[in-house]
């Protein structure tokens, strides 16, 4: 039998500036862009609890999150700092798990099955490794526990904050069936949209449609959702060494622009900052992924991978610079530019292996 957890911090950039200063306890706290007093045109990065409750979300253009509460805190992002919470938080799940997944900064997936007998044993596992994160990290966070990843996750976002929600292999269909179809892992919002609109609202609804019928429409991905639904999921946790998957650095303009020098500046300032970020916690990377919003909000990504592994500046920058330059049009406007770097390789990693 298969014992998974799945590890999601409550509100986390938030958490830890909150951590930072206990003089914004008990006050809605928003980190990302500037809202320059309600002109600012970047978005919300994550809130507290508190500031969730004026409607504020991951994602909001930051001057709508000002509008609905001026009076909330308003922090920058410190990804330095958040990393260093993130990094010992790893540290600490990974010692109880068989098998260890860093999924983002905040998320991990833990095989258990040896470390436990059954769900009792489970449970007070997950106890234990919350009790600790509190104690080492002063953070809560939420835990899912599944028979494997796909329920795992949607367990631990079923409760939050501080949740603990246990899933056992017999009540899956029962816990699935409910839940809106976007909360499987790979229904965006796309997908979610065309099986609402042949009448799929709920999980349950997905399971009970016809499989072929669902092959016919979406191919493989069909049978794909379809044994999702079901809560069937045979991924194994990929045991990998505390890396995250990739890292990004995004920016909104302050006034929408088809200067093509103004946008290749701002990606060479986006990408050195990406790149400390990369340098800092030893890493080297593949692959370089620009995005450009243009004004109407229709978003292009485009990434090359490298021949090699890299941590030089400068090959990000030119990397960056190439793939952007099909979107750079005298007639379109940006809005937005970023870049992310993936493929990640640990350079400790890499001594182990030479
Ligand atoms: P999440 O785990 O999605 O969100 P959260 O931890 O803030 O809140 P919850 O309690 O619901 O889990 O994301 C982890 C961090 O990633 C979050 O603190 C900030 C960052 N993030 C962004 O920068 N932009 C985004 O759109 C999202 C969703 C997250
Ligand atoms: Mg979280």
């Amino acid at each position: 039998m298969r014992i998974i957890f799945h590890v999601d911090m409550d509100h986390f950039f938030a958490a830890v500036e909150e951590r930072e200063h206990p003089e914004y306890k008990g006050k809605p706290v928003v980190v990302g862009a500037d809202p320059k007093d309600g002109k600012g045109r970047g978005v919300v990065s994550t809130c507290n609890y508190e500031a969730r409750e004026y409607g504020i979300r991951s994602g909001m253009p930051i001057a709508r999150a000002w509008k609905r509460c001026p009076h909330a805190v308003y922090l920058p992002v410190n990804y330095k700092l958040y990393t260093k919470a993130s990094t010992a938080i790893m540290k600490i799940l990974r010692q109880y798990a068989d098998k260890f997944e860093p999924w983002g900064i905040d998320e991990a997936f833990l095989d258990v099955s040896s470390k436990v007998a059954d769900y009792k044993d489970a449970k007070e596992l997950a106890q234990k490794i919350k009790r600790e994160i509190n104690r080492m990290e002063g953070l809560t966070c939420s835990i899912g526990v599944g028979p494997n990843k796909l329920v795992a996750k949607i367990a631990s976002d079923f409760k939050k904050p501080n949740g603990l929600t246990m899933v056992k292999e017999q009540d899956v269909k029962a816990f699935l069936a409910p839940l809106p179809v976007n909360k499987l892992l790979w229904v965006g919002k796309k997908t979610a949209r065309k099986l609402n609109a042949v009448g799929i609202e709920t999980i349950g609804d997905l399971a009970n449609y016809d499989p072929s019928v669902l092959a016919e429409k979406f191919g493989i991905w069909g049978t794909q959702i379809y044994l999702s639904a079901q809560g069937i999921d045979k991924s194994e946790v990929q045991e990998r060494w505390g890396e995250v998957k990739s890292m990004s650095r995004d920016t909104t303009f302050e006034e929408d622009t088809s200067d093509a020098n103004l946008i290749l500046e701002t990606l060479d300032a986006l990408a050195g900052d990406v790149h400390k970020q990369l340098a800092e916690s030893n890493f080297t990377c593949k692959t370089v992924t620009v995005k450009v919003r243009y004004e109407n909000f229709e978003t292009h990504t485009h990434g090359k991978t490298l021949p090699f592994l890299t941590d030089r500046l400068s090959d990000i920058q030119k990397t960056a610079r190439e793939l952007i330059r099909a979107y750079l049009r005298p007639d379109r406007r940006v809005r937005l530019v970023g870049v992310r770097l993936s493929n990640l390789v640990s350079t400790k990693k890499q001594e182990k292996l030479i």
